[in-house]
């Protein structure tokens, strides 16, 4: 049995969505972020970043969207969301999702975050100004030259289409203009018409 930490709305989407492309037993445990219950002693025991996700496992706890998304690949391998047995095709979905972890998130946290970098409120507001640029510029890298379509990794599906699809739920909240990204917009689309996704937005709106 898996135990998914998530809040809706967050990057927890990605895992979220994975485990039922995985036909994954689970059970998912809202952390309410309104009331700060990520920054609880009783939550920090189990994900000491205080962030989500963070997945229950057989062996322990699990964080990282990128480490959760290549767990439930692994341990599903019927649900063919990785190609197990091609180490370099394997590598560039952890190259993919890698960027949009190191990179694309971290731009958008800008935004809403930018205390996580700066105390003069005029610094944080300056980077939340800038943010919708950086989303742009990042987003506009994998719009030209690395989603490769239909999926992210091209005809088959995979563990970076969840993720790519999480970041794609925020661009008009990040004020992204959101008319230069239409193959990205297309992928969105298309992903939002999977069952397995339609189940899972339900708990994330
Ligand atoms: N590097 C982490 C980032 C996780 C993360 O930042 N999650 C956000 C939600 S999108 C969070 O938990 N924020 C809580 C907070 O900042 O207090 C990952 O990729 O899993």
């Amino acid at each position: 049995m898996l135990t998914l930490y998530y809040s809706p709305g967050s990057v927890a989407l990605a895992a979220h969505i994975a485990l039922e492309d995985a036909g994954a037993v689970y059970e998912a445990r809202r952390v309410d972020f309104a009331s700060g219950e990520q920054r609880t002693p009783a939550f920090l025991a189990i994900n000491p970043k205080g962030r989500v996700p963070a997945l229950g496992t057989p062996r322990g706890m699990l964080t990282e969207v990128v480490a959760i998304l290549g767990y439930i690949a692994a341990t599903h391998p019927a649900a063919g969301l990785a190609p197990l047995d091609d180490p370099f095709a394997c590598g560039e979905i952890h190259a993919f999702n890698a960027y949009l972890a190191s990179t694309v998130h971290v731009a958008h946290a800008h935004g809403r975050r930018a205390g996580r970098w700066a105390d003069d409120p005029a610094a944080i507001a300056e980077m939340a100004r800038k943010m919708p640029e950086t989303m742009l510029a990042a987003c506009s890298l994998i719009e030209h030259e690395l989603l490769r379509g239909p999926w992210v990794m091209g005809e088959t599906y995979s563990i970076a289409d969840p993720y790519l699809f999480t970041i794609a739920t925020w661009l008009e909240g990040d004020r992204v203009d959101v008319a230069k990204l239409p193959r990205i917009l297309d992928h969105r689309a298309r992903m939002a018409a999977r069952p397995a996704v339609k189940r899972v937005m339900g708990f994330h709106g």
